[in-house]
């Protein structure tokens, strides 16, 4: 029986291990939340790193992780602490994340760590090859594995290979100062299909393709001297009915059933009626836009004095590569700002900013989703943004107001919101204070479309999607080689 592979750097699930127990929970993340609910609907394999250093276990842990891994359809690829230094924070997530998010001044170029990316990559090849049996697709993901699908491609020529990139590809001119920027294009294109969320990063990375290599491009076929590689774009969705069910359920709980996170909003909103939840939720990551973010609501507390009292910030962010001294820093940033912005706008009750620093579980996000009247979502750069179908999605009265960076891809697919520029600390204010005041029917008249379009083209669709598109590019290229 013919089935498919599924690789990304991380495998969906976060293990946890104690003396006598191994536990196996989802993790959170655009690409885990995304694929999970498509993996059980095919025959897969999904193979990835598990985040646990199998060298601090012993063989019976091992074992027993192995198995509950088995039970979730995983098969984990092992890295050393090293590999995790050098490989994951280091080339992954010190090189390609800034230099694709346009984060030039952050790049580090260091051999010894695209070494280890190679390194690991290879790594990943040899679990796929044990693994390869009745396989005829595989479907790689993200910025860690962009020279797989070459290494699978020469071992592996019969079988479809397709990759998708879930951060931006940036323009050729940023490309260009990579380094190593010939191996990763040529690494790629080892895939049969490569797709992006956006029609930009496609044609960037065509760009890149035809300046440094000069293939042949055909619209979005570019022809290699043996076989043919098809490019396209495939905006990810999201689990629509999952957010929209689980906040219909949020919703009608009984008090005594509430979440404490509800009890507390209702509460607030019961002694404040006037006030207006803005949420903010992400990783703590350079790219989100906080800080901006932040100073931007600042901004809008200063000219705005009418709204001081009537507006809560309440700012979720979710701990991310700690590892790594870009975060660690932005981290003081951001508790600096709230600081600061508590400090001047606070009364003896009300604080302006709530500030979790923390993962939620799934059903205080829709919580949050659900009860929050606006959401700010700010990057300054974005694959798509997950976060802002969910707050639509989650909206099941149709009321609610979305702010989004024309820097996210999701922007693109999301034009009924009101589209801010991320620097633009005067117009996010403005859009602030427009969302306050929308009126009712308008927010369910932009709503409306939204959620139309979203529950069309969901997470499912974006799979399949992209499967289809996979078979048919294998049909293309028979026909093109056979003449
Ligand atoms: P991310 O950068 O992780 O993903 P995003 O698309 O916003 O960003 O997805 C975040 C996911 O984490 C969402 O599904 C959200 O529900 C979940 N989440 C956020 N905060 C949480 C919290 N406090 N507790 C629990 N869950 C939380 C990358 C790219 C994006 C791209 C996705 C998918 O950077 O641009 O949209 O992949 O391709």
């Amino acid at each position: 029986m013919s089935r498919f592979l599924i690789i990304s750097n991380r495998l969906p699930v976060q293990i946890s291990i104690s003396e006598n127990d191994i536990g196996v929970e989802p993790s959170v993340g655009g690409l885990a939340t995304g694929m999970m609910s498509v993996s059980k609907s095919f025959n897969s394999l999904w193979i990835g790193w598990s985040g646990v250093d199998f060298n601090e276990l012993t063989n019976s842990q091992v074992k027993k992780v192995n198995s509950a891994l088995k039970k979730e359809k995983c098969v984990s690829v092992n890295l050393t602490q090293e590999e995790v230094e050098l490989y994951y924070e280091g080339f992954s997530n010190k090189t390609i994340w800034p230099l694709f998010h346009y984060f030039n001044q952050f790049v580090e170029y260091e051999d010894e760590q695209w070494q280890a990316y190679k390194r690991v990559n290879q790594k990943f090849a040899d679990v796929i090859a044990e693994n390869m049996e009745g396989v005829d697709k595989i479907w790689i993901h993200d910025y860690h594995l962009l020279l797989l699908p070459q290494m699978i491609k020469e071992k592996f020529p019969d079988v479809t290979i397709g990759f998708f990139l879930h951060i931006p590809f940036p323009s050729y001119e940023l490309f260009r100062i990579l380094p190593w920027r010939n191996e990763i294009i040529q690494g790629m294109l080892g895939a049969d299909l490569l797709g992006f969320h956006t029609f930009d990063y496609e044609r960037h990375f065509m760009s890149a393709v035809r300046r440094l290599l000069g293939y042949d491009i055909n619209i979005n076929e570019i022809h290699l001297p043996k076989r043919i590689v098809k490019v396209d774009n495939f905006p990810m969705g999201i689990d629509y009915d999952k957010f929209q069910d689980a906040a219909l359920d949020s919703q009608k709980r009984s008090v005594r059933d509430k979440s404490e996170i509800r009890k507390e909003l209702e509460r607030y909103y019961l002694l404040y009626p006037e006030t207006k939840f803005v949420l903010s939720i992400d990783r703590l990551d350079y790219t989100k836009g906080l800080i901006n973010r932040l100073e931007a609501f600042e901004y809008f507390l200063e000219n705005y004095p009418e709204y001081r009292n009537k507006i809560t910030l309440v700012l979720l962010a979710v701990p991310s590569r700690i590892g790594v001294d870009q975060y660690q820093q932005m981290k003081s940033e951001v508790d600096e700002i709230v600081g600061r912005i508590n400090g001047t706008y606070s009364s003896i009750n009300r604080n302006p900013i709530w500030y979790f620093y923390r993962s939620l579980p799934f059903e205080n996000l829709v919580d949050l989703y659900n009860y929050c009247e606006i959401a700010l979502i700010t990057p300054i750069r974005d694959g798509m943004n997950l976060v802002a179908k969910e707050f639509i999605a989650s909206k099941t009265d149709g009321r609610g107001v979305l702010i989004l960076s024309e820097m996210a891809g999701a922007s693109k697919e999301m034009s009924e919101a009101l589209i801010i520029n991320p620097n633009d600390r005067a117009q996010i204010a403005e859009a602030i204070k427009r969302a306050i005041e929308m009126p009712l029917d308008e927010q369910i008249e932009r709503n409306t479309v939204l959620q139309k379009r979203l529950k069309r083209y969901n997470i499912e669709k974006w799979a399949t999607d992209f499967l289809n598109s996979l078979d048919k590019v294998l049909q293309n290229e028979q026909q093109y080689l056979a003449k």
